[in-house]
């Protein structure tokens, strides 16, 4: 009877142990995550209505196990690219600058060779392997809601760049081996980046409300010569982000001048001033010939001035500075006004953000 006792108790502990065990096991198995994860980064992020503008990837450090994938999710009007393996120094946006024609860089604007794109209503979204060899490049993206997926085969750590912002859009990813735990989950991820864009925007606005407010100088004849910053950034923040004119509502008179100039805390950045006094506005980039979609070129009635040589503006045709670039061959765009009247105008790369201004000459 005792000894029976015994060895009943021995076979309930080793019954105990077995089902702890069982338990400990399908609770790993539940822990674990079940096959590849996909995580998100958000490509920059707008308010159009104060013309702010963050050119960064959001989070722009991520870990991810091999086998998972990355979708990066256009949020803003603005242009921009995810880009993996970028030759140094990185490639030029737009060639051949000094010539009449502008050429948008294929090596930028388009897709690299293995990436699939299927297109739903005015979004594209595109696909892709990256097994950290070779160069991946979204190609362009320009509408909200655009997307772009990549899928890690290999453990590795990987730079990623944005060839539009290179100086304040670049990221880091992380790829770990398949089963390995994670640094963070996507809700960590999201709530960081719901802080970093509240600081961003803070800043962008508190930074604007000093250099908003145009220079004014008053000429030997009483006129006067109005400067306004066309763009503005901040390179100490790590982030570009002022689409718009510094006193984008000016009031002048008749005879005075106004002259825009581009900011040299933002290099490589394109703007246009831009009246067109009722004309339709033009495309920024547009085919390099009717026949061809894969050679593009900055419309050339937005890249070069126009008229050539800048008439006292009227209110009417179309006064159109040409590509303004920061540290680039033209930075600065003068119109004297000569008749009374409200005149808006519009940076054709930045419309859609709200980059746009309107200049009252009064008598
Ligand atoms: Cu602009």
């Amino acid at each position: 009877m005792e000894f029976n006792l015994i060895r009943c108790f021995k076979k309930m502990s080793a019954m105990v142990i077995i089902i702890t065990v069982v338990v400990f096991l399908l609770t790993l198995a539940a822990c674990a995550p079940s096959g590849p994860q996909t995580f998100s980064v958000q490509v920059g992020s707008e308010d159009t209505t104060n013309g702010l503008e963050i050119d960064a990837f959001l989070p722009n450090y991520l870990q991810v196990n091999v086998g998972d994938t990355i979708i990066f999710s256009q949020k803003t009007h603005e242009l921009h690219t995810i880009t993996f393996n970028a030759p140094n120094p990185l490639p030029n946006v737009f060639l051949n600058q000094r010539m009449n024609t502008v050429i948008a860089n294929p090596l930028v604007f388009l897709p690299s060779t293995a990436v699939k794109t299927t297109t739903t209503g005015s979004n594209i979204s595109r696909s892709v392997k990256f097994d950290g060899s070779s160069y991946v490049n979204s190609g362009v993206l320009q509408t909200p809601g655009d997307s772009f997926a990549v899928t890690f085969s290999k453990q590795g750590t990987y730079q990623f760049n944005c060839l539009f912002h290179p100086s304040s859009e670049s990221g880091t990813v992380m790829v770990n081996p398949a089963g390995s735990a994670y640094y963070q989950g996507q809700s960590d991820i999201t709530s960081g980046v719901n802080q970093a864009l509240g600081e961003y925007f803070q800043s962008a606005a508190n930074f604007s409300l000093n250099l908003s407010v145009p220079l004014v100088v008053e000429n030997a004849d009483g006129t006067h010569t109005y400067t306004v910053l066309a763009g503005l950034g901040d390179e100490s923040q790590g982030f570009d982000f002022m689409y718009f004119f510094g006193g984008a509502n000016l009031t002048i008179k008749v005879g005075d001048q106004v002259t825009w100039t581009v900011s040299k805390n933002t290099p490589g950045m394109i703007h246009t001033v831009t009246f067109l006094s009722g004309s339709p506005e033009p495309d920024f980039i547009i085919p390099q010939s009717p026949s061809s979609s894969t050679s593009l070129s900055v419309n050339p009635q937005v890249a070069n001035p126009s008229p050539s040589s800048p008439l006292p503006y009227s209110g009417s045709g179309y006064y159109n500075s040409g590509l303004l670039i920061s540290n680039g061959i033209r930075q600065n765009y003068t119109l004297t006004f000569t008749k009374p009247g409200k005149y808006d105008y519009t940076c054709v790369p930045h419309d859609d953000m709200g980059m746009k201004g309107t200049i009252t000459v009064n008598p």
